[in-house]
């Protein structure tokens, strides 16, 4: 049995092509600086998103068109669910997958039962993966859902809750190495507050820590290689989440010494929602040496909220590619399209529309960060820009050869500063827009 009977699998056929069902960019093979189109997007498909948005909003009802889901909680269901999935994955061409434990296999009577239904998920994603070769870029446990966790996971004000979800976050390692996961994410689903009044902010966080470091542990004790990342989202649902953004993030793992362990998975939309673009939450991040995944999507800017939707803007994947190269490219890490449809676009097709959009935009920004790269133009603004650091007093300041006495000695005989250069915001602005168009 096909869910998806009248769609063939997406062929590239070059920027010219009409067909809402081919690839204009994503040329999978096509080598860009010496690596392929595959390998430097590492597309993800969300589970969660593609396969059980059923397009409700605290407005209105589901939504969604999907023929082959049963809509009951069976294990039937459950399971049947993954080979849809592997088949959109594989007929659109994505080479990875990303899940939580709940999103795929229902919950029990019992921890023992929950565990169970995912054992027998898990068993067709195995079947599944070493059919297709698609594999999965991490995994992650839904800690939010359930409403034993109100109060939060790691952070909730019930010891019980933390350890419910350490049992879990220890299940979803097992299942993470089985399947072969290249990594594993924290999202603090819940990790944070809503009113600092009935809140002991130090003592949530610090039991972020342990629950994070007994992550850690027992990776190393199953022998889990796979990389962590945290993903930071700065509110929803909770008014102040503990992972507000990449530099919160970090400050938290650097001073709870989990850095050496974790990376940043970041995300778009969360990304806005912290008042930043997601290329500052990048490059932050690629400049703290914390680089790891991403969760691509969009957000919109007149709603202030997570709606994950597709990434459609080239100008906005070509400046994350850019940041991502420049930090040398993933390695564990890739492209998790952590995106669902609206729900007025209920018909399976659009499941495609919207995962071929998001990788020809991302295939158009690589080829147009790789031109940009290639000719050096924005190097040459910024070179210019920092030149008083290149030589003379400057380059002894880095070299760290003054002291406050020297300097003020220096500027004493100097008398005032060189004169400054134009920050030529404009000129770079046009430069990007002449690779774009
Ligand atoms: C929700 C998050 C979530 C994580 C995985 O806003 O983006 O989908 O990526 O738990
Ligand atoms: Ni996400
Ligand atoms: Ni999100």
């Amino acid at each position: 049995m096909t869910a998806f009977a009248n769609v063939s699998p997406v062929p590239f056929e070059g920027p010219d092509s009409k067909n809402p069902l081919a690839f204009r960019y994503y040329n999978a093979e096509e080598l860009v600086e010496g690596k392929s189109m595959r390998d430097h997007l590492r597309f993800s498909c969300a589970f969660w998103h593609t396969m059980r948005m059923n397009g409700a909003d605290p407005f209105g009802s589901p939504t969604m068109s999907r023929p082959w889901d049963t809509g009951d909680d069976s294990l039937e269901n459950a399971q049947n669910r993954v080979r849809v999935f592997f088949e959109f994955c594989e007929k659109v061409n994505i080479p990875f997958y990303c899940i939580h434990d709940r999103d795929v296999a229902p919950e029990g009577q019992s921890l023992a039962e929950t565990n169970r239904n995912l054992d027998a998920v898990v068993k067709v994603f195995k079947e599944e993966s070493s059919r297709t070769g698609i594999q999965m870029l991490w995994g992650t446990a839904n800690m939010f859902g359930n409403p034993r966790f109100m109060h939060g996971a790691a952070t909730s004000c019930n010891a019980d809750a933390f350890a419910y979800a350490a049992a879990q976050v220890k299940k979803m390692l097992e299942v993470t190495q089985e399947l072969g996961g290249a990594g594993y994410t924290f999202w603090g689903g819940r990790e944070g507050y809503q009113c600092l009044w009935n809140t002991d902010m130090k003592r949530e966080m610090e039991h972020l820590a342990i629950f994070m470091h007994m992550a850690v542990d027992y990776a190393k004790e199953i022998g889990f290689t796979g990389q962590f990342y945290f993903e930071p989202k700065p509110k929803e649902p909770t008014k102040h989440q503990y992972d507000y953004d990449s530099a919160a993030c970090i400050n938290f793992l650097r001073a709870y010494e989990l850095d050496k362990y974790v990376k940043m998975n970041i995300e778009t939309n969360h990304a806005t929602l912290a008042g930043h673009n997601v290329e500052h939450e990048l490059d932050y991040a690629g400049s703290q040496g914390f680089l790891g995944s991403v969760d691509a999507n969009s957000g919109d800017m007149l709603l202030g909220w997570d709606t994950d939707q597709f990434p459609t803007d080239v100008a906005m994947t070509t400046k994350m590619m850019l940041i991502i190269l420049k930090y040398g490219g993933f390695t564990t890490g890739g492209l998790n399209f952590d995106a669902k449809v609206r729900r007025e676009s209920f018909e399976p097709i659009d499941l495609f529309y919207a995962h071929i959009g998001g990788m020809d935009a991302f295939a158009k920004g690589l080829k147009v960060a790789a031109a940009l790269r290639a000719s050096g133009e924005f190097d040459a603004l910024l070179r210019h820009r920092y030149a008083t650091w290149d030589s003379g007093i400057g380059a002894e300041i880095e070299a760290q050869k003054h002291n406050f006495r020297s300097l003020s000695e220096y500027m004493l005989n100097k008398g005032e500063i060189s004169p400054n250069t134009s920050g030529h915001q404009e000129l770079c602005e046009n430069l990007l827009n002449r690779y774009l168009f």
